[in-house]
């Protein structure tokens, strides 16, 4: 039950109301309309979820969490669920109604309760296609639990699954509480898009790509869920309360799929190494040896990597882009950490640095800063995602191989933004297309190096024991013991 809200101001409780039939805390009761479109929407999304989630595994018993409140202290709790009676709700972080908005040119009045007419077109676009990317994740891994190296990783696909998911039914609730018919008619298409479908594909190119393999999962959920991370914490700032709020849950739920990648691809880093050790192979190149271990090897993972990456990077639109500056004037959408950063919040007269390609060279150009805006959540994003990097590289180091990761040139195989025009290699090094193509698969998967990733995923269900080529957590979901029944098969 929750505890007592003030009806019509909109308000948050802490806790979730799970007696209703879409759980929530925004007091649904208070506002019949609302509650009745989306008791409409309900049954389309378990449809969907029914056609276009996780493939063969929608009656067994998963040990989920469930949000039982937006307070930092014990927000989830652990249970046994079947994946089509997970209890989807509205949860947004409490409100503070001293909130005033915190960047762009209405910076000190106070934040919006309600959708400012002016922005409506631009705000119903960003809450849009955030919207699409949730459930086009879930389309793009539903076959995954087939393939999965243990247990506990199949648990934490559908952890993952359950919540974008969820995340979509945060755009919904915006999109139907805010914005009308259109907003009711946007929420029915985001159910209508499929993920790679070419008459109605999903909206960005990274939520069209397959994910045929574990490894691809785990290259997703640490970068491609790390660009949903940046985005989020951009809206989380916005002027638009209700976004912000939402935004600002939606981010505790979204440090778990980073996690399920930074360490999926850590215990597989982990695991090669440690076969290689075993063997007495020294040389990370010896791609047959390592392979005949049934392990990935390192140059595998790279290109991978390489790959992920550069479409993940994508996502940040145009580096130099006047929808980003406007969206920063309007106050919807603010830079990573915006309160913190020591400037006017206006950048009237600031510039930002941005990589550029003029005269046949790379060169680094000021540009008035609120162009930049995407740009600078670019670097602030290739920042985040070297931390990750470097504890794979701690990993490999320790074992004493002489191998590193690393992150490809900001124009390697672009089709967004400055670079989308140029071929260029890891290195930085540009190329005319004809070259570009006799030697792209240095640094992308080869289709050899994709059919061996799906041939090595063989499922491994016995509680406890895991794939060859993955090594065991280090600690078990929710405290649990190594051979903790995650899914009952
Ligand atoms: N593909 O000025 P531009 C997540 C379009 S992930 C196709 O360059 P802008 C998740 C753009 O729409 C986070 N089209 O870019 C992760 C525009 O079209 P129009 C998702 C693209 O607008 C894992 C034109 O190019 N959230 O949550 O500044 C699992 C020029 O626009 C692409 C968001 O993205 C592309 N990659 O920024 C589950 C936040 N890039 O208007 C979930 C909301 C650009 O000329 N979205 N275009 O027809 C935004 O903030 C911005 O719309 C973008 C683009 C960052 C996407
Ligand atoms: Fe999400
Ligand atoms: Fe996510």
């Amino acid at each position: 039950m929750s505890t007592t809200t003030e009806s019509m101001t909109g308000q948050t409780t802490f806790e979730v109301d799970y007696s209703e039939l879409i759980p929530n805390n925004v007091d649904l009761n208070s506002d019949r309309a609302l509650k009745r479109a989306l008791e409409k929407w309900q049954p389309n999304f378990l449809d969907w979820w029914k056609e276009m989630g996780p493939e063969g595994f929608q009656a067994k018993e998963v040990y989920l969490r469930t949000a039982v409140g937006v307070d930092k202290a014990g927000w989830a709790k652990f249970g046994y669920v079947r994946m089509p009676e997970y209890r989807w709700g509205i949860l947004l972080a409490p409100r503070d109604e001293n909130r005033k908005i915190a960047f762009g040119k209405h910076k000190g009045e106070p934040a919006w309760q309600e959708v400012p007419g002016e922005y409506r077109a631009m705000l119903r676009r960003l809450v849009v296609i955030q919207g699409d990317t949730e459930p086009a994740s879930v389309e793009q891994q539903r076959y995954l639990g087939k393939t999965a190296p243990s247990l506990y990783d199949m648990r934490n696909l559908f952890q993952v699954n359950v919540e974008e998911g969820r995340h979509l039914w945060a755009m919904v609730y915006l999109l139907q509480k805010y914005f009308g018919r259109d907003g009711r008619e946007e929420a029915e298409e985001l159910l209508r898009r499929r993920s790679g479908n070419a008459d109605k594909p999903r909206i960005l190119g990274a939520f069209n790509e397959k994910t045929p393999d574990w490894l691809s999962f785990f290259m997703f959920t640490q970068f491609t869920d790390r660009d949903g991370k940046m985005q989020l914490e951009s809206l989380a700032q916005s002027g638009f309360d209700p976004l912000s709020r939402t935004c600002r849950f939606m981010l505790m739920e979204e440090s778990f799929h980073m996690f399920t990648g930074q360490t999926g691809v850590g215990r597989t880093v982990e695991k090669t190494c440690q076969m290689m050790n075993e063997a007495g192979i020294t040389d990370p190149y010896d791609v047959e040896a390592v392979r005949a271990l049934g392990v990935i090897d390192l140059p595998t993972i790279q290109r991978k990597a390489n790959f992920h990456m550069s479409v993940s990077r994508d996502l940040f639109g145009a580096e130099v882009s006047t929808n980003a500056a406007n969206a920063f004037n309007a106050g919807l959408k603010g830079r990573f950490h915006e309160i913190d950063l020591e400037d006017d919040h206006q950048l009237t007269n600031d510039t930002y640095s941005v990589v550029r390609y003029k005269n046949n060279a790379f060169i680094e150009e000021e540009v008035p800063a609120l162009s930049a805006i995407n740009a600078r959540l670019l670097d602030d994003y290739i920042n985040d995602c070297q931390r990750g990097i470097d504890r794979w590289n701690r990993v490999i180091e320790k074992a004493g191989i002489d191998f590193r990761v690393k992150q490809p040139h900001k124009a390697f195989n672009r089709r967004i933004g400055e670079f989308a025009d140029l071929n260029v290699s890891t290195e930085g090094e540009v190329m005319d297309s004809e070259t570009w193509e006799s030697r792209k698969y240095e640094w992308l998967p080869t289709e050899s190096d994709l059919k061996f990733l799906v041939d090595l995923m063989h499922p491994v269900t016995e509680p406890g024991k895991f794939a060859s080529w993955i090594a065991p957590p280090k600690v078990g979901v929710d405290q649990k013991p190594g051979d903790f029944e995650y899914v009952k098969l």
